[in-house]
């Protein structure tokens, strides 16, 4: 590979731009993006040549053996063995480099380096969802609804090293595409498929779904970004310490990066693929079957984990459960949000939960559980000599 990409440079076959970019294709930020690229372009430059011999040809012999030249047809002989063996031997040596090349970088695209970084992706129905190794998630919908950048849907990773995507589908078949990294898979429900890549330079690349998924397909799109080392590091503790914002505020985040958004209005009471949460909080819910549900705390959590549960009337039934994705927590800064947008509570409680707990709070609180320690050690020592009896005996 080294000496035809020395070739291949050498000759500019790619007409390589500046940033790794060339006339057909983007820039180049990944380590495979090179023995693509080069695949293209041989297979390009052969067909370059033959379309250029084939209809030049075709042209000369038109000019040379035009009727009012050669009047007279003549045969054409019927064997010509050198000729014969040329434009079988030529083409097939073509295609095994052809093949080669193909194969080498399709063997190279398709094996993740055993040791390589794993961040796991979930594609639905029209966000992108990721997880890394410390349970941190960014996704979700790249713009909200005022039209405004959220860089917390992109997806993050360190530069210089081997990253596997291990993805999964909740819903149909999506494709995950970065054109600059010139990778590309499906991305089945009800299996995993991997995609792997080793980044070359830090910046912000597209992502796309390139497999036709439903009405928003054309919005499922998200960004990758591409971090030194440290940096990284860095994104990936901010991702888990959100103790800085309020329950309302990590509500939202969670919303958005759970995909909640995609089916969910917050904003302008609309129906959208599910009920609206504007003013839902403390009303009732109507059920298939006639049942009347209070939209309470137990039937959110309800709706998020086990969403067939019961089914708002003249709703179908298409909510993913998020059963062993959502952590409690989570769950419960979800609550607060939808709290926080409804009119049904008071003002004092909605206020309190846009509060962010002051560092100071939290140490009164961390004293109390100690005064509270101190209290089950006494009861602990108090018990001990019965332990120590029942040990005795
Ligand atoms: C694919 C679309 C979709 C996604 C994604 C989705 N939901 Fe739903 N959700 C629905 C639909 C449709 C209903 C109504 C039918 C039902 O009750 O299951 C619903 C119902 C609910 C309800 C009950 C509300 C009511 O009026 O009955 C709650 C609460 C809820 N979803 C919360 C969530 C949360 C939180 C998330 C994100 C973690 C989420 N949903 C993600 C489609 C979705
Ligand atoms: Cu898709």
């Amino acid at each position: 590979m080294n000496f035809a990409t020395a070739i291949a440079g050498n000759l500019n076959l790619s007409l390589l731009g500046t940033r790794g970019q060339t006339f057909w294709l983007p820039e180049q930020a990944s380590t495979a993006a090179g023995g693509v690229d080069l695949s293209f372009y041989i297979i390009y430059w052969i067909m370059v040549f033959f379309f250029v011999l084939l209809m030049g040809l075709t042209f000369l012999f038109v000019v040379k053996y035009h009727k009012g030249v050669h009047p007279k047809a003549e045969h054409t002989p019927h064997h010509n063995l050198p000729m014969e063996l040329s434009w079988i031997l030529i083409p097939l040596a073509l295609v095994i480099v052809i093949f080669w090349y193909g194969f080498k970088g399709y063997m190279h695209l398709t094996t993740p380096p055993a040791n390589a970084y794993q961040i796991r992706v979930e594609a639905q129905q029209w966000t992108w969802g990721f997880v890394y190794p410390n349970g941190g998630r960014s996704g979700g919908k790249m713009v909200d609804d005022d039209g405004n950048a959220v860089p917390e849907a992109y997806l993050h990773v360190p530069v210089d090293t081997d990253v596997v995507l291990i993805m999964e589908s909740k819903d149909v078949l999506h494709s995950f595409y970065i054109p600059e990294f010139r990778v590309k898979q499906d991305v089945v429900p009800g299996r995993y498929t991997k995609v792997w890549f080793k980044a070359t330079k830090e910046g912000t690349f597209h992502i796309f779904c390139t497999e036709y998924c439903g009405k928003d397909h054309s919005s499922m799109l998200s960004k990758i970004v591409v971090d030194s080392k440290e940096n990284f590091e860095i994104y990936l503790e901010d991702l888990i310490d959100r103790s800085d914002k309020s329950p309302a505020e990590n509500g939202e985040y969670y919303y958005n990066i759970f995909g909640c958004v995609q089916c969910h209005d917050t904003k302008d009471k609309v129906t959208i693929t599910g009920p609206t949460f504007v003013d839902a909080f403390g009303g009732q819910v109507r059920c298939v079957g006639g049942e009347l549900v209070d939209m309470d705390e137990n039937y959110i959590r309800e709706s998020i984990l086990d969403p067939q549960a019961r089914i708002h009337d003249g709703f179908q039934g298409v909510m993913p459960t998020f059963k062993g994705k959502i952590s409690d927590e989570q769950i419960n800064d979800i609550i607060a949000y939808l709290k926080t947008i409804s009119s049904n509570v008071p003002e004092e409680v909605k206020d309190a939960l846009r509060q962010v707990a002051e560092p100071g709070e939290a140490e009164a609180a961390g004293e109390a559980m100690k005064i509270d320690d101190g209290a089950v050690t006494d009861s602990a020592a108090a018990g001990d000599p019965a332990g120590e009896a029942a040990g005795g005996n």
